[in-house]
């Protein structure tokens, strides 16, 4: 019987084309969706972003020290309603039904301000609610090794939840899965179950790196956000912001503790 990196290596060439296969990114943990967004939708966003930029952050922009690549400020229209476009629905569709909602949007960007590498890891443990979650990554810049483009570790979301969040070493697994760093486009987008390992190296040659990043989940997760398709699947809802309030004692609240004890954090969270 063949193992499953040979199966997941047949299925790598056919993880990128022009109509999304489920049973591939079942496979792959990832698709790539070539040239299929109409372009003038992409010409419009990209128009939006650039104004965006050169009057709101080409000056200066106040950049999360926990995640750089993780754009703080808020984004106008249209660019703040990009996850409604029927093309992202009817993909996601085929992975999760006809009941879907948002989980978040933001964009994640290698720009001056934040040039530096992603390092390895998962999304789904920074995650609240069920892990059935998958990103939507829509770049508005070309987007690839030279300027900062992600790398995708093929089948690795086969293994769940690692148990812990932070950089990921891939050398302290038996299996190795089959790293893959795709060129992308405008127009293009990438699906990305949220267990996949992914990263991403330095913005070299300074050419910006702008991709949204929706995640989307079915509309049973009480997590959501907004209603995308279908109807509500769940009657009651809570909020992944700011998850240490539901704690009395966590992992994070010790550091915290800690961190203050030491002196090197003031006693209230911050
Ligand atoms: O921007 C990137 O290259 C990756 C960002 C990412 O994976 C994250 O913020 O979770
Ligand atoms: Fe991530």
């Amino acid at each position: 019987m063949a193992s499953v990196i040979d199966r997941v290596n047949a299925a790598l060439p056919a993880a990128s084309g022009g109509t999304f296969d489920p049973h591939v990114f079942a496979e792959t943990g990832f698709f790539i969706m070539r040239g299929a967004i109409p372009p003038v939708v992409v010409q419009a966003w990209q128009a939006a972003w650039q104004a965006f930029y050169a009057e709101q952050l080409s000056q200066g922009r106040d950049v999360n020290r926990a995640n750089p690549v993780s754009l703080t400020e808020s984004l106008p229209e249209p660019l703040s309603t990009m996850y409604r476009e029927p093309v992202f629905l009817d993909t996601v569709r085929q992975i999760f039904g006809n009941d879907i909602a948002l989980y978040n949007h933001r964009f994640v960007i290698k720009d001056a301000f934040s040039p530096g590498k992603v390092f390895l890891h998962q999304d789904s443990c920074y995650h609240l609610g069920k892990l059935n979650k998958c990103s939507v990554f829509v770049p508005l810049s070309v987007a690839n090794e030279e300027n900062g483009g992600m790398s995708f570790y093929a089948g690795s979301h086969k293994m769940g939840y690692l148990g812990d969040a932070g950089e990921i070493n891939p050398d302290s697994f038996d299996i190795q899965w089959p790293k893959v760093t795709p060129e992308l486009q405008p127009g293009d987008f990438i699906v990305m179950n949220s267990s996949l390992w992914h990263e991403s190296g330095p913005n070299r040659n300074g050419e910006h790196r702008i991709l949204a990043d929706m995640i989307l989940q079915p509309a049973d997760d009480p997590t959501g956000k907004e209603l995308l398709s279908g109807s509500w699947q769940t009657d009651f809802f809570y909020s992944p912001v700011n998850c240490i309030r539901y704690f009395t004692s966590s992992r994070v609240l010790k550091i915290m503790k800690y961190e203050a004890e030491l002196g090197l954090r003031k006693p209230s969270p911050d």
